[in-house]
């Protein structure tokens, strides 16, 4: 989480914004850094709308003088040395962070960012290199660099979706866009999921192509990126390998209760022996390169040429399997890593991704992102045809892809072989002293309903500053909720304040064949709907939390027109700042699909609220007065000490524990859709 202090500064002078202000800001207000982020990122394809921005491109040499960087200018150094001897990816071609040429181009690239001392330095650098390097790399690097960087706390990112829209949009509406462009008429056109309705899968296409969910998956990756190096970026992401788990089992069990709400049975694991079901037409087509390569029903899994073969995929199963029943994972020095407690799921979470906090990804390899290569390229494994990489080799659009599911299904289960290893927690542990649920109540219905949402389109096609653009948007019908609070009355028998951590879930109350989940089952697939943590006075203490309050979703980010506009308006009020710092971070779940999709009779869940001894989780000070605390975006030490899902996180052999304890709550709601 980015945290919200807002900085007292000058509003940097005309001329030239940023040598005015020197400070441990960079050199520039926070209005100024957003103005020229915006500028960065607007029409990407072309050059630069902002004059100085402009000049910088032309100007700037990056070498001049390296005092500026935090490593003396090694990375700079490296990246132009790529550019002149003409070794970096060409402009206007596709650009995949699997790739790794291409990745390392993009990284050379946020390294120089992310050393940069001072704004003025940064912002030349990017505004440099966006006339050089790949367009699609340049976006990666800034979005990383805007997203770590000690310079850009308080800088909102415009919506990907609007940035690169083609990543976001199906290929008839950006056809429909261009033809708008060409002929200089406004156009607002519908966006249709993919794929007809004698597709089953069609019906939860709102959850996968939804692109607040799909800005939600690839914000979490740059967020917690698989390539960071704590020695070279200088710092660790704390509990990466537990946020990778938990991020993508929250994105597997809400999947799995959107098809409930649809009639559709969960998601199948995939498996490297069996067949594939479901193929996929993506509709979508690259800015270049072409259309994004579909796959036909039922095929057999086949090698990919220089990427794996199926059956060295199985061996590294078989091994990450093996050290679960261990109960410890082998390290590259050959010493062991216990995994046999809360902390075993970080460790695994780091294998499976794997990430570069992997203990041995010589022997463990990396099973999450292979996969995710191997299943993409499925529609043209040999190379045949020279297709570009298919949607699951981009975090913005792996989620449209039905087996995106069942490839997460398929990492979940390995995860949950090892969380049900471990030894429930007992009465004991779970209990809060003096501390006992009253009850627990909603106010406001439970109720979801679909909406229109509009977005621009006018970064998806090409044009000319001679040329004026013209209103260009498309509309998506999309899944949202009425507002409500949560409303828990809780006894504090002690006579002295405690701090509380409350942490709320939902699991489905049947299954798809309409038997009752166990608890034991319902608990895995239990949503985390909000945690927060709240101080209890002596007595009764009425809790109200607000749907719109939750620790685990964002609000919808302003759109890049407002954005701009904003920024501006702040800029010529000589003001600092821009207001909108709620935005800052984007990496949460969107609120919108805080619940589920109820239906007309209502949707049964189990409500669980369980109240924790707030002194003993939290990792950190002053949680309570956290109003804007954000689970999935923080920096430094998480917050939470408990493991993600706490209490529910382990395997309950008798739940009686749960009922009998006076600091856990559970009771069935309802919800509709209308
Ligand atoms: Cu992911």
């Amino acid at each position: 989480m980015k945290v919200l202090v807002f900085c007292a500064l000058v509003a940097a002078a005309a001329a030239w914004p940023y040598d005015s202000v020197n400070d441990d800001a960079g050199g520039a207000s926070d209005a100024q850094k957003q103005h020229d982020v915006n500028y960065l990122l607007f029409k990407v394809y072309e050059d630069v709308r902002d004059e100085n921005l402009h000049k910088l491109g032309e100007t700037f040499d990056p070498e001049a003088d390296t005092s500026h960087y935090s490593d003396n200018g090694e990375a700079v150094h490296k990246l132009v040395k790529e550019l002149k001897d003409h070794r970096l990816l060409q402009q206007k071609h596709w650009f995949s962070l699997f790739n790794t040429r291409q990745r390392e181009e993009a990284l050379l690239l946020y390294d120089v960012l992310e050393h940069s001392n001072d704004w003025q330095t940064f912002v030349s650098n990017a505004a440099y290199f966006r006339n050089h390097v790949n367009e699609g790399e340049f976006v990666y690097a800034l979005y990383a660099a805007v997203v770590h960087s000690s310079l850009t706390k308080h800088v909102v990112l415009p919506p990907l979706y609007e940035v690169t829209p083609h990543l976001f949009t199906n290929s008839e509406v950006i056809q429909e866009a261009y033809h708008a462009k060409m002929t200089q008429t406004p156009g607002k056109f519908r966006s249709h999921f993919t794929g007809s309705k004698k597709n089953p899968e069609q019906r939860v296409a709102y959850f996968g192509e939804d692109i607040g969910l799909n800005t939600h998956h690839v914000t979490w990756h740059l967020e917690f990126p698989f390539w960071w190096n704590d020695k070279h970026e200088g710092y660790h992401l704390d509990r990466k390998g537990e946020n990778f788990f938990w991020v993508h089992h929250q994105l597997t069990v809400r999947f799995d209760a959107e098809r409930l709400s649809n009639h559709l049975d969960p998601v199948n694991e995939l498996h490297w022996e069996a067949t594939i079901e479901e193929g996929f037409a993506p509709h979508t087509t690259y800015k270049y390169g072409g259309e994004f390569p579909s796959r036909p029903d039922n095929i057999h899994f086949e090698d990919v040429d220089g990427i794996a073969h199926i059956r060295d995929l199985i061996i590294l199963e078989n091994r990450i399997r093996d050290a679960i029943a261990h109960g410890y994972v082998t390290a590259h020095d050959g010493s062991t890593v216990d995994i046999n407690n809360s902390h075993g799921i970080d460790v695994l979470g780091d294998v499976i991704e794997s990430s570069t906090y992997s203990p041995n990804v010589e022997y463990y390899g990396s099973l999450h992102n292979t996969a995710h290569i191997v299943l993409g390229r499925q529609g043209d494994p040999h190379g045949k045809y020279d297709l570009p990489p298919g949607v699951l080799e981009h975090f913005e659009t792996s989620t449209r892809d039905p087996a995106f599911f069942r490839l997460h299904k398929y990492m979940d289960n390995i995860f949950r072989e090892h969380k049900d290893s471990l030894t429930p927690y007992t009465k004991e542990e779970l209990e809060f002293s003096g501390v006992a649920i009253d009850g627990v109540s909603i106010d406001g219905p439970l109720e979801t309903f679909f909406e229109d949402f509009e977005y621009s389109l006018v970064n998806a096609v090409d044009d000319t500053p001679q040329v004026a653009d013209v209103a260009i948007s498309t509309v998506v019908s999309r899944l949202n909720h009425k507002d409500f609070s949560f409303k828990i009355d809780v006894n504090n028998n002690n006579d002295h304040e405690v701090l509380a951590t409350v942490r709320i879930f939902a699991w489905p109350h049947n299954d798809n064949n309409d038997i009752p989940y166990s608890f034991n089952e319902g608990r895995w697939r239990a949503i985390e709907l909000d945690r927060f943590w709240t101080k209890l006075s002596p007595g009764v203490n009425h809790i109200v939390r607000k749907s719109t309050e939750s620790a685990v979703t964002v609000p919808d980010v302003p759109s890049f027109d407002s954005l701009i506009e904003r920024t501006e308006a702040a800029l010529s009020a000589g003001s600092s700042e821009v207001d909108i710092h709620e935005f800052v971070s984007a990496v949460g779940v969107p609120n919108r699909f805080l619940i589920p999709k109820g239906n007309s009779e209502g949707l049964e869940f189990e409500l669980v609220v369980a109240v924790t001894d707030g002194k003993a989780d939290a990792a950190v000070e002053g949680l309570h007065e956290n109003t804007v605390f954000n689970h999935y975006g923080y920096h430094g030490v998480y917050p939470d000490n408990r493991p993600h899902g706490y209490p529910l996180d382990r395997r309950v052999d008798d739940e009686r524990i749960f009922h009998d304890l006076s600091n856990f709550h559970q009771h069935t709601v309802k919800i509709y859709n209308h």
